[in-house]
């Protein structure tokens, strides 16, 4: 036996003494399907026109080389990504990252003849793919303002464009086997105290209606609506806020989205898991990180991120979320920053998959001193021998050796692309 077996089996046999079942946990963590956003790869920027890109909604920094500027440098990146990340997953794309664009076809006229190789991609690696429409970064993004904008020339033209994604999301949930998650998300918002916050609130309620006026089968597509608290340039109020679309998901039957970067610094995600989930029967999280005002950076082993992960598996929650990630860093390398966060949440699961139920007992008692001490007690404990033992099983790299993959890739294509 190596001596990596050796430690491994005495970790699991101390893990056992405490009753925990660390060959379950491993098969847990290997059946976790994450969204892996593709956006982080191309810094949010689409392949429609050099013009577009980022002329508002959505703000990302840095300039680290390597950018993909189309679907065929973002699919090998992602590639190289999936690669290194252990277990199956998915992608989801922006509606603005096409493959194709046809003279006179806006974002508003797409269909999935504007996403057709991804759809082959998806085909050919077996795995499912989300869409989201994209209402930002284009200039009918007009003084912040897209589905709640007064004109209606405007809204309409949004209102076709999530339609569309809707329907290419049916596309991909029927071809791939996979429901497609498709997540509605606006910027539209103000900089300074708006005078009137319901007329908007009231114009973005109808127009969404009219993007979901046509049912389309949940095996196939599932419609997710995402809040925010504020956004750089719309610091003042957000039309699309938490209790807005929490309660449009409740009384739409739609799926509530969790950014866990789009709430007040304090405010923890993983606290509001079974306040939703006791009423409503799933969720999308777009797990990211906040930091001070700003969100959107690449998720790691935090608190937070550790109360969502533990809360998600005390609860037994790991069939009724669906996990997307949602982060974008354009200062590094943008395949670590894919794999770093999607390993980062694992991990996270893991840490939960192999928590003994001490604590819980305790707190049964009315023991909270014990509960205390066996919460903090649980810290320390050996998971770190089990996540290379999981790598090891999915024929991964450990921690310490993926960079040495994404070095040598940053040098013989990154390096080329500038
Ligand atoms: C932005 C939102 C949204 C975006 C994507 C690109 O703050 O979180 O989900 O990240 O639509
Ligand atoms: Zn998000």
């Amino acid at each position: 036996m190596s001596n990596n077996e050796t430690i491994f089996n005495s970790v699991k046999a101390r893990y056992g003494e405490l009753g925990v079942d660390v060959e379950k946990a491993l098969d847990k963590l290997g059946s976790v399907t994450l969204g892996i956003h593709a956006w982080q790869g191309d810094d949010v920027r689409g392949f429609e026109s050099d013009a577009f890109t980022l002329t508002g909604g959505c703000l990302v920094t840095g300039n680290y080389p390597g950018c993909a500027r189309n679907a065929d440098e973002l699919r090998q990146d992602l590639d190289l990504a999936l690669r290194l990340i252990p277990g199956r997953h998915k992608v989801g794309l922006q509606g603005h990252q096409v493959d194709k664009m046809f003279p006179g076809v806006d974002r508003d006229g797409f269909t999935i003849d504007n996403f057709r190789s991804w759809l082959d991609w998806a085909k050919e690696k077996k795995i499912g793919m989300d869409i989201a429409p994209a209402f930002y970064g284009h200039p009918k993004l007009d003084h912040n303002l897209s589905l709640a904008h007064p004109d209606p020339a405007i809204r309409e033209f949004w209102i076709r464009h999530g339609i569309n994604m809707r329907k290419i999301g049916e596309v991909f949930g029927k071809e791939l086997g996979m429901p497609a998650i498709v997540n509605f998300w606006m910027p539209d918002g103000f900089k300074d105290t708006p005078a009137d916050r319901l007329a908007p609130r009231q114009l973005m309620m109808e127009a969404l209606d009219r993007c979901f006026a046509e049912k389309i089968d949940p095996a196939y597509e599932r419609d997710t609506v995402e809040q925010k608290l504020f956004g750089i340039g719309v610091e003042s109020c957000t039309v699309g806020s938490h209790e807005f679309f929490m309660l449009y998901a409740a009384t739409r039957g739609k799926i509530l989205c969790f950014d866990t970067g789009h709430f007040h610094p304090t405010e923890q995600v993983g606290d509001k898991l079974s306040a939703v989930l006791s009423m409503m029967k799933e969720v999308f999280l777009h797990v990211s990180r906040g930091v001070r005002w700003d969100s959107d950076h690449v998720i790691v082993v935090n608190d937070d991120l550790l109360l969502l992960a533990r809360e998600a598996v005390a609860n037994g929650y790991l069939d009724r979320i669906h996990f997307g990630l949602d982060y974008f860093d354009a200062t590094i390398n943008r395949i670590a920053a894919w794999v770093i966060g999607a390993r980062d949440f694992q991990k996270a699961l893991l840490i939960a998959l192999l928590e003994p139920s001490c604590a819980k007992e305790a707190e049964k008692a009315f023991d909270f001193t014990s509960r205390l001490a066996l919460q903090e007690a649980s810290k320390t404990l050996p998971w770190g021998v089990v996540w290379d033992e999981f790598c090891k099983r999915k024929d991964v790299p450990s921690d310490f050796d993926f960079m040495k993959e994404i070095k040598a890739y940053e040098k013989s294509v990154l390096a080329a692309r500038n």
